[in-house]
């Protein structure tokens, strides 16, 4: 009894450690209709108004109607289930542009990004994805 009882408390600590060492990057939200959009942690404040949330963080605001979402999670990398949403942030706008171009000229992205980045599935991140967005955009 003994021995099981610090057996669960040593599983208890080890998983608060595991915790406390993993940095999350993104806080992501599921929607209901299985479209998920992710915001990056830092500056992250969330308030709630009139049936919404309105996430705010350094780079951008959204709002989400609470009655659309499903669940919400922390995660180490960004995701978003939108064609061209590039950046993550739920929205298609021309920081996807940007973040696009900023990939053919040679910044970093890790594969999540690399992936919405090729907008058109050509396994291929050129002008043609960039084509893509806007067109996207003009679609909106
Ligand atoms: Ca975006
Ligand atoms: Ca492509």
């Amino acid at each position: 009894m003994k021995k099981t009882i610090i057996m669960m408390i040593v599983t208890v600590m080890a998983t608060l450690t595991a915790v406390a060492d993993t940095t999350y990057e993104s806080l992501s939200f599921s929607r209901k209709d299985g479209t998920v959009v992710s915001y990056g942690v830092d500056g992250l404040k969330i308030t709630f108004s009139n049936s919404n949330a309105v996430i705010r963080n350094n780079e951008t605001t959204g709002t989400l109607a609470l009655n659309t979402l499903d669940y919400m999670y922390f995660s180490d990398a960004a995701t978003s289930s939108v064609t061209g949403d590039v950046n993550a942030d739920g929205e298609i706008s021309v920081a996807d542009v940007n973040a696009i171009i900023d990939i053919i000229l040679g910044a970093e992205a890790d594969d999540d990004t690399r992936e919405r980045a090729d907008v058109n599935g050509d396994d291929e991140i050129t002008v043609a994805d960039v084509n893509a967005v806007i067109d996207l955009i003009l679609a909106q």
